[in-house]
């Protein structure tokens, strides 16, 4: 080390599930796991399996303000997006097939082809918009370290510690806890950052990460979180008439 490197951060703590989450802000990325709009507006993927996409919605806002927290924090922030090429051949004939569905993956849709790279519906919810330096990760499975080059970007960086968020608890964000946590990665889940289209699976989902002493990882809230980065809630004022 040279003798004028800048001192690490120090590590935070954050109340959670089994107990306090330590992390450094250096080492630690933010996850957004697929909020796009085929799975948060009416007509995309979600809504077509017969979902209740408003289940979902409701995590914009206090993902967004976490996001802005990551951002004035330094955190390395990443976007998946579930999805596959046009041509679909990364797509495996046993999820296309999965649910005899009447518009499956690929089908034209009111947001454009389903679940396809390039598609209004396949992007992420303006709200939530990844910045001009900000990793956007397309991946065609659940998880994100699936058949992707999460991992080696990961290591790249040096992050040993994910915030993991987005849609949905029990699916994509579960495969990817599970992966990540197989590959030595310490993860936290805010459990209002993260949604499911069924209550019940959203509550066991999250019972499951922190569940045995934490065997996938850590649970708690955005608002610890915030005030672990330091951030404040914004405050929201309307400014009226010009
Ligand atoms: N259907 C469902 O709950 N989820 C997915 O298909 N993908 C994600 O979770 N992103």
């Amino acid at each position: 080390m040279p003798p004028d490197h800048e001192p690490a951060p120090a590590p935070v703590a954050v109340p959670a599930v089994p107990y306090a989450f330590e992390m450094d802000p250096a080492t630690t990325a933010l996850v957004i796991i697929d909020m796009q709009r085929d799975f948060l507006l009416p007509g995309g993927f979600g809504a077509l399996l017969g979902n209740d996409v408003s289940m979902l919605t409701r995590i914009i806002e206090p993902l967004g303000e976490l996001l802005a927290a990551a951002r004035a924090a330094g955190l390395t922030v990443i976007h998946t997006r579930e999805g596959h090429r046009p041509d679909m051949t990364d797509c495996p004939p046993s999820k296309l097939a999965r649910g005899r569905l009447d518009t499956p993956i690929g089908s034209p849709g009111p947001n454009g082809r389903i679940l396809i790279r390039g598609e209004f519906g396949h992007d992420i919810v303006e709200e939530l918009a990844p910045a001009g330096d900000e990793v956007v990760l397309d991946k065609p499975g659940k998880g994100a370290f699936y058949a992707t080059d999460l991992e080696l970007m990961l290591r790249n960086a040096g992050v040993r510690s994910l915030i993991v968020t987005g849609v949905t608890t029990e699916v994509c964000v579960h495969t990817t806890v599970r992966e990540a946590n197989d590959r030595g990665f310490e993860c936290f889940v805010p459990s209002d950052c993260v949604a499911s289209y069924f209550a019940e699976f959203h509550e066991v989902g999250l019972k499951m990460i922190a569940a045995q002493g934490g065997i996938f990882g850590w649970v708690g809230s955005s608002p610890d979180l915030l005030a672990a980065l330091g951030a404040e809630r914004p405050v929201l004022t309307t400014i009226q008439g010009a």
